[in-house]
C-alpha cells in the first residue's frame, strides 16, 4: 500500500503538488463578470514616462511610440467581447522565478478556446529556431501553482542580430503568431521591447511580463515588484531563520550568506527585515557613501569584537551577491575589465586562466593592474570569466563571501587577537527560484497572464503587463516598455536597456532598516518567520520592502 502511494507521487505528484494544483487561485475582480473570466478593456491612466534619454529612445522606437505616447493605460471595467482565430506566443526567459507557470495559466484561461496558444521551448533561443507547441487545457491542469520554469525551459540569448530577427521572424510566418508573450527581468524586457517595435510592421503584438527574484524590475507605484521576488525572499528568510536560531544554540560559529540578487539588494534588505541578522551590508549604500573594501571589512570586525566582549561570538552576516560591482575601487576595475573583456574576447578565448590574467595585467590602467593582483585568484578567475550574453558579470560565480571572511578573519586579529572567529560560509541563490509560488506570487502572476492576455486581444504592443496597489482595489496596468529604456555601457558599448530599480538610501525600507541595525547588531534581537504558507497566518503576506516602500497601511495583499 505504502509503495503504490510513493509511486503514485512520482512526477510531480507529492501530496503537496497534488493539493497546490487544485488550489482557488485568488483573482482581481475586474476580470470577473458573473462569476466568468473576461478579458479588459484598457483606457490611459494618466502618467506618461519621460526619462533622461527618452529623446534618443523616442527615435529609436517610431513605431512603438507613435502607438502608445509613452502613456500607462489601466483597465477599465468593461470587458472586451471575446475575439477569435488568434496565434499567441508565450515565452520564459532568463532566470527562473516561482510563478512563471501561472502567467501561462493565465494567459491561456483568458484567451479562451477560440485562439490557440503556443509555448516557446527554451526562451528566445526557441523562437529564433521556432521551436513551439500548442499548450493543451490538459497541461494548464498541471502546471497550475507549481515553481519553476520546466513546462517551457528558458535561456539567456539577447536578440540583437539582424539573422536573429529574420529568425523571428520566419517563426512568426511559420505559426501564424499575432502575438509574443516574453517573460522576463530587465535584459528580456529589454529584448521585447525590442522585438515590439521590429514585428510592429507584420503587425505581429509583443507584451512582457515582469519576472526576477532580484526585484529590480520596478516602476514606482505601477510596477511595485517582479514576480518570483516574494517566493525567493520567504525561503532564503526561512533557511536564514533556521541558520539564526542554530547561532544561540551551538554558539560558536559566525554565519556569512551571501544571497542572489545580481545587482540590486533588494533580496537581502527584504530577508534582513523578515530575520534581524546582526548584520546585512547593502550594495547601494556601500556605493553611495563611497566605501571601500577596507571600510566593509573593519566595519564587519568591530561588530564581531563587541559582541565577543558580551560574551556573544556567533551571528549572521549577509552578503548581497553583487557587492562587489558597487565597492567603488572593484566598479572602476570591473568597469575596465568589462570593456577590455569584451574588445580582447577572441584573444582570451584561447588562454587559460593563469594566461588569461597575465594578458590583461597589460591592458589595464596601473590602479587597476595592482587592485586586480591584490585580489585571490578565484576572484581574479571569475572576474575573467565570460560575461552573459546581455554584458553581465557573473556575480553567483564569485565566492565574495569566502573574501569578506578572510578579510574579516585578519582584521579580528589585528583589533583583538583574543576574540574567537569561527565562521561557515553559505550561498542561497538556486534553491530560491523555482519553490512552489507564495499565494503573493501565485496570485500576482495569474493575474498577470489575464494582464498580458487582454492586452493582446486589446490589440496592444510594446506595453509589459503590471499587477499594482496590492494593499487596496488591485490595479491592472499596461506600461510603455519605451518609458523605461535608458541608455547604458554593454559589452563596451551603450546600448539602449531597461534600468535596474536599486534599492534608494532615502527609501522607506531602507530607512527603516538603518533605524534598526544597531539595535540587531549589538544585541540578539532576530526572529524566524518560517516556512511560506499557502494557508494559514503568514499566507496573505505581501514583501515587507514592497509595503513600507508603497507606503500601504498592512502587511496583507488583497485581490
Ligand atoms: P534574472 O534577472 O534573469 O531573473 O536572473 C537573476 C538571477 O537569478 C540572479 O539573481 C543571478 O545572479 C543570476 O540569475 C544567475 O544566473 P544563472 O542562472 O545564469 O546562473
Amino acid at each position: 500500500m505504502i509503495k503504490d502511494l510513493l509511486i503514485s507521487t512520482e512526477g510531480h505528484n507529492s501530496l503537496f503538488e497534488q493539493e497546490i494544483k487544485q488550489m482557488d487561485i485568488p483573482t482581481c475582480k475586474v476580470f470577473l463578470k458573473d462569476g466568468a473570466l473576461l478579458p479588459v478593456g484598457f483606457e490611459e491612466e494618466g502618467t506618461e514616462l519621460y526619462n533622461k534619454d527618452t529623446l534618443k529612445v523616442n527615435e529609436a522606437f517610431k513605431n512603438s511610440v507613435s502607438e502608445s505616447g509613452n502613456k500607462v493605460l489601466k483597465a477599465r471595467a468593461t470587458n472586451l467581447t471575446a475575439k477569435s482565430g488568434l496565434n499567441v506566443a508565450v515565452l520564459f526567459s532568463g532566470g527562473p522565478a516561482a510563478g512563471g507557470h501561472n502567467v501561462v495559466v493565465g494567459l491561456k484561461r483568458i484567451l479562451g478556446t477560440n485562439n490557440k496558444l503556443y509555448g516557446v521551448k527554451a526562451g528566445p533561443k526557441g523562437l529564433l529556431k521556432g521551436d513551439l507547441f500548442e499548450i493543451s487545457d490538459k497541461d494548464i491542469l498541471s502546471i497550475a501553482n507549481t515553481g519553476g520554469f520546466d513546462y517551457l525551459g528558458s535561456d539567456r540569448t539577447k536578440i540583437k542580430t539582424d539573422e536573429q530577427f529574420s529568425m523571428v521572424k520566419a517563426t512568426c510566418k511559420k505559426y501564424e503568431l499575432n502575438a509574443i508573450v516574453v517573460i522576463g527581468g530587465d535584459d528580456s524586457n529589454t529584448n521585447a521591447a525590442v522585438l515590439a517595435e521590429y514585428l510592429y510592421d507584420m503587425g505581429v503584438q509583443v507584451i512582457g511580463c515582469p519576472k526576477t527574484i532580484d526585484g529590480d524590475l520596478q516602476v514606482g507605484d505601477l510596477l511595485p515588484i517582479s514576480f518570483g521576488f516574494d517566493t525567493a525572499t520567504k525561503i532564503y528568510a526561512e533557511l536564514v531563520g533556521n541558520i539564526l536560531q542554530d547561532t544561540p544554540s551551538s554558539r560558536k560559529y559566525w554565519h556569512f550568506i551571501k544571497l542572489m540578487g545580481r545587482s540590486a539588494s533588494h533580496v537581502a534588505l527584504e530577508v534582513a527585515l523578515q530575520t534581524k541578522p546582526a548584520i546585512c551590508l547593502i550594495s547601494e549604500e556601500v556605493e553611495e557613501k563611497r566605501l571601500s573594501l577596507d571600510d566593509i571589512i573593519s566595519s564587519i570586525a568591530k561588530v564581531v569584537v563587541e559582541r565577543s566582549k558580551k560574551g556573544i561570538n556567533y551571528g549572521v552576516v549577509l552578503v548581497p551577491e553583487g557587492i562587489i560591482e558597487f565597492i567603488p575601487e572593484m566598479k572602476h576595475l570591473v568597469a575596465e575589465l568589462n570593456d577590455k573583456v569584451a574588445e580582447f574576447s577572441s584573444v582570451l578565448a584561447n588562454k587559460d586562466k593563469e594566461e588569461k590574467r597575465e594578458f590583461i595585467y597589460t591592458k589595464l590602467t596601473a590602479e587597476n593592474t595592482k587592485l586586480m593582483a591584490s585580489l585571490p585568484d578565484y576572484i581574479e578567475d571569475m572576474l575573467l570569466a565570460d560575461r552573459d550574453s546581455h554584458g553581465n558579470l557573473q556575480v553567483s560565480l564569485i565566492p565574495t563571501e569566502r573574501l569578506i571572511i578572510e578579510m574579516v578573519q585578519r582584521k579580528v586579529k589585528e583589533m583583538d587577537s583574543s576574540v574567537p572567529f569561527n565562521h561557515q560560509q553559505h550561498f542561497f541563490g538556486y534553491e530560491g527560484r523555482c519553490g512552489a509560488p507564495t499565494l503573493f506570487d501565485a496570485a500576482y502572476t495569474y493575474n498577470l497572464g489575464l494582464t498580458a492576455g487582454s492586452l493582446i486581444l486589446a490589440g496592444k504592443t510594446g506595453y509589459i503587463a503590471s499587477v499594482a496597489s496590492f494593499d487596496k482595489e488591485i490595479k491592472i496596468l499596461g506600461i510603455p516598455l519605451t518609458g523605461l529604456l535608458n541608455i547604458e555601457r554593454r559589452h563596451g558599448h551603450d546600448e539602449m536597456v531597461i534600468e535596474k530599480a536599486l534599492v534608494k538610501l532615502d527609501s522607506p525600507a531602507f530607512q527603516f532598516f538603518e533605524s534598526r541595525r544597531d539595535d540587531w547588531a549589538s544585541s540578539d534581537l532576530f526572529n524566524s518567520p518560517g516556512p511560506r504558507q499557502l494557508w494559514g497566518p503568514s499566507a496573505k503576506q505581501m514583501p515587507m520592502t514592497v509595503a513600507l516602500n508603497r507606503v500601504y497601511s498592512t502587511l496583507k495583499f488583497d485581490y
